[in-house]
């Protein structure tokens, strides 16, 4: 679909999960096209926007917490968006051991809590869901597309299985436009820094400056079909402005291991990876996902979406973003002692 800018009365959309890596993307995106946006925060006793700093002023926020059906409600009956993202979620993998209890009432439950407030307030309302291709787990076909059978591998897939299934019965049983993307990983410079792209371009950079001296991984082998964060919210936004609500595999269609990761990453800042890493038999996970590649085939036809950054590119992008961040805060933390 042509990206072309809406003409009549500014569309709205609330999402949820604003100041986490996608909401942020997102929330450029559509501020890019004209949207009146409404973006969701939890409370919290410091606020938590480096991801929003540079736009907060031109969204509202309002507060929502996912385990609480009073703020969702009040949001949608406040905010009256015509379209909602469902963004919010725990959705770092090995917390949910951790926390799989807490995961799944925000995870999984916090979806059917947003779309009992859509069947309430307004059922014209258009609703994406954050699918997730951790769904795919122990991988039934290779590459895996939208009629793949999901097996998930972590309480966390468990809950986005719960979440996937919920969209699609709310969708058939209530005519909502309601509809997943289940998206493959997606990095970017706003990653968490506990993600392994992210942990990995950190380290590169403080290893660089001489701030650190190793970096501890778990398992090096597993392979991703890595995309670029701003690339797959672009694909959020078509899904919602198509005529038929329908479910999607975004995707690059092209896989990496961790280790191909680190070779780029540490190479690109010109440092030898091998007198750095470690393998910390801590990190490996309870189960793992070994191997995910995505078949991006039905987006590409039907969406005319297809990702724009390479792998490569993106993640020689994060190094130079994190060492120029390193050294900004080693030159402030230099100018604080003088
Ligand atoms: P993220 O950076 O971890 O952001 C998660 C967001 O959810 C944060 O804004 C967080 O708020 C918010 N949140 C967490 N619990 C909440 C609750 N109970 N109530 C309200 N808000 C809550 O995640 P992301 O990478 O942007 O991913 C966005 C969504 O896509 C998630 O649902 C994720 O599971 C899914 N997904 C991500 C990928 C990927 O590769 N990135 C792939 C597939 C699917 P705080 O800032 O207050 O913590
Ligand atoms: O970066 P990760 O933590 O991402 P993971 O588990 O694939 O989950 C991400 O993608 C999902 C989509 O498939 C999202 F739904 C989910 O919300 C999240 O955004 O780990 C990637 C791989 C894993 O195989 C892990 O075992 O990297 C491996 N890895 C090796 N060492 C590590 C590490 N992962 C992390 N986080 N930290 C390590 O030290």
């Amino acid at each position: 679909m042509a990206l072309k800018k809406q003409k009549s009365k500014s569309p709205s959309a609330l999402i949820t999960g604003v100041t986490g890596q996608d909401g942020s993307y997102l929330a450029d995106f559509l501020l890019s096209r004209g949207y009146k946006v409404f973006g969701t925060v939890r409370r919290n006793s410091t606020e938590n926007f480096e991801r929003i700093e540079h736009i907060k002023n031109r969204m509202e926020l309002v507060e929502v917490d996912l385990l609480d059906q009073m703020s969702i409600l009040t949001a949608l009956k406040k905010t009256r968006p015509r379209e909602v993202y469902n963004l919010a979620a725990q959705s770092f993998v090995p917390t949910s051991w951790e926390q799989p209890i807490l995961t799944g009432q925000f995870t999984a439950l916090g979806v059917t809590r947003m779309l009992e407030g859509i069947r309430e307030i307004d059922r014209s309302i258009r609703f994406y869901q954050a699918s997730s291709s951790e769904m795919f787990g122990k991988v039934q076909t290779v590459p895996q597309n939208e009629t793949t059978p999901f097996y998930p591998r972590s309480p966390y897939g468990v809950a986005k299985v719960y979440g996937h299934f919920i969209t699609v019965n709310y969708r058939e049983s209530y005519n909502l436009f309601a509809v997943a993307g289940i998206l493959f990983n997606h990095e970017s410079p706003r990653r968490g820094k506990e993600f392994v792209t992210r942990k990995v371009t950190d380290a590169v950079a403080r290893i660089k400056m001489g701030l650190q001296k190793e970096l501890r991984l778990g398992n090096m082998d597993a392979k991703r079909d890595w995309g670029y964060a701003g690339d797959y919210v672009r694909a959020m936004w078509m899904m919602l402005q198509q005529k038929k609500p329908l479910d999607y595999v975004i995707a690059t269609g092209v896989s990496h291991s961790v280790k191909d990761l680190i070779r780029i990453a540490f190479a690109h800042a010109g440092l030898d990876w091998k007198k750095y890493v470690r393998i910390d038999p801590r990190l490996i996970r309870p189960a793992e996902v070994e191997h995910l590649l995505g078949d991006p085939g039905k987006a590409r036809r039907g969406l005319k979406w297809k990702p724009e950054v390479s792998f490569e590119k993106m993640i020689k992008m994060m190094v130079d973003a994190d060492l120029k961040r390193v050294q900004a805060e080693e030159r402030n933390k230099e100018f604080l002692k003088s």
